[in-house]
């Protein structure tokens, strides 16, 4: 999935890694490459979602993930 999670302007990637991590990898050089290491990473539930929005305004896009076996959704606001 893509998201701009530090607000730069270029598209950044969010990776499924496992089945329970995600990793986010920023785009350098004005997009044009990508990070070799993860600037950030989190768990979820294996059978969970994620979704991408700015949920704040703030021009870098934010994660929203669902635990379907304990219904929870959790908010990870992204910071420049
Ligand atoms: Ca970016
Ligand atoms: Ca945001």
């Amino acid at each position: 999935m893509e998201g701009d999670f530090n607000g730069d302007g270029a598209s950044d990637l969010l990776v499924r890694s496992r089945p329970e991590r995600y990793d986010i990898y920023l785009a350098k050089q004005g997009g044009r490459q990508i990070t070799t290491r993860a600037a950030g990473t989190f768990s979820i539930e294996v059978e969970g979602l994620c979704r991408l929005d700015d949920l704040d305004s703030d021009g870098c896009t934010d994660v929203l993930t669902f635990d379907r076996e304990h219904p929870t959704i959790t908010v990870l606001l992204s910071r420049p």
